[in-house]
């Protein structure tokens, strides 16, 4: 049986799925699905995305930037001293050491060869170099098309990670972010293990207004994604979002579970999911890259949501996972709102640990 959520809002008690309830499969139908696109211009949109995104990422500009600035105003010339400095700024960014000394490494080639003495030109060389240091790692990823998913419809899109890495607040988000680029979208409920987890999602689904196919709690998440994946492809739905339960990378019973949904998904399309996004949080800095380094092993990942970046100064981390991982940093979280939200994009992020 199956319970899906359409636009209309209901009250907190009929929401509720007790234990042992019927409930009842109800063909979808969906109007409105372009209801509030029109409000939304995308030049507008785009304008307020950058923005935000902007906002979200102070905490790490401030404490970068900040102290970019002193070792740039720091002396007329390049000194020892200002090399160790930058050197202390990556690291405390959370870089990692490997970036770390790449990056400072490569930027001493290129001020001896280009005959750089001032701090202030080694700024610029510096961006480079960290939109470099992105460019390099990450691959190209076309939008919302992942290997083997090349127009594929629903195009699946399968979120994985930790307890409370932000996996549900972020669905809701890309679901509002699609939705702004008139796409069709239907969430699924895959997380049946936590209490009130299909609840969170079904708020999202009547906010952002797309419908969720869920089970109640207990029931098999393969079976969700199933009958999700019918549901979208009978409306003619462009996405696909599966949120699943977070999991610990070293509960084995846990990961082949995620295997599960990934094979009951392929009934249907073998090439979903077509995206497997490992949701982090940025906020956890390098313990965040030690799970996704276990995740990657058990998980064919497709890349990265970098949830949390608002409440973190080291947001440098993003320069170690996409060194590290080898992974595309798909999307940006900076907020518990709706639209605190971006697609990544590395020179956009570079500028804005320097600008404003
Ligand atoms: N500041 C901030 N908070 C966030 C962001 N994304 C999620 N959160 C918060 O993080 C907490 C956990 O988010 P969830 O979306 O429930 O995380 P989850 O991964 O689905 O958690 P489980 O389902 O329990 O594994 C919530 O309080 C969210 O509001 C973000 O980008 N910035
Ligand atoms: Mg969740």
């Amino acid at each position: 049986m199956v319970r899906v959520r359409g636009r209309r809002r209901r009250g907190r008690k009929q929401r509720r799925i007790k234990k042992g309830q019927t409930q009842f499969k109800i063909p979808i139908l969906i109007e409105d699905w372009n209801f509030e696109f029109t409000k939304f211009p995308l030049f507008n949109f785009l304008k307020r995305d950058k923005e935000k995104t902007k906002e979200g990422l102070t905490k790490t500009r401030e404490s970068f930037k900040t102290k970019i600035q002193n070792l740039i105003w720091l002396d007329n010339d390049i000194t020892p001293e200002f090399w160790t400095g930058l050197e202390d700024t990556l690291v405390e960014a959370d870089l990692g050491g490997e970036v770390t000394m790449e990056v400072v490494d490569n930027l001493r080639a290129r001020a001896d060869l280009e005959r750089i003495v001032s701090p202030k030109k080694a700024e610029g060389i510096l961006k480079e170099e960290l939109i470099k240091v992105l460019n390099d790692a990450l691959p190209p990823s076309p939008n919302g098309r992942g290997a083997g998913g090349e127009g594929s419809k629903p195009h699946v899109i399968l979120m994985v990670g930790v307890n409370g890495a932000g996996k549900t607040t972020s669905i809701g988000k890309l679901a509002h972010y699609l939705r702004q680029q008139n796409k069709r979208v239907v969430l699924a409920a895959a997380d049946t293990f936590r209490a009130a987890a299909i609840e969170q999602l079904q708020i999202w689904g009547e906010r952002v207004k797309v419908n969720v196919v869920a089970h109640q709690q207990g029931a098999d998440p393969g079976a969700v994604a199933f009958d999700a994946y019918q549901s979208a492809k009978a409306n003619n739905a462009d996405v696909l979002i599966v949120d699943t339960a977070g999991r610990l990378q070293s509960k084995t019973n846990l990961m082949k579970e995620l295997e599960k949904i990934s094979r009951v998904l392929q009934k249907s399309d073998p090439t979903a999911p077509h995206e497997t996004l490992l949701v982090l949080d940025a906020v956890t800095g390098q313990n965040g890259l030690n799970q996704a380094r276990e995740f990657k092993k058990t998980v064919p990942l497709t890349g990265i949501l970098l949830a949390k970046l608002d409440g973190t100064a080291k947001g440098g981390i993003v320069f170690a996972i996409a060194k590290e991982l080898k992974l595309p940093i798909k999307y940006i979280g900076t907020g518990e709102k709706i639209d605190d939200f971006a697609e990544f994009d590395a020179k956009e992020f570079v500028e804005d640990l320097f600008e404003g």
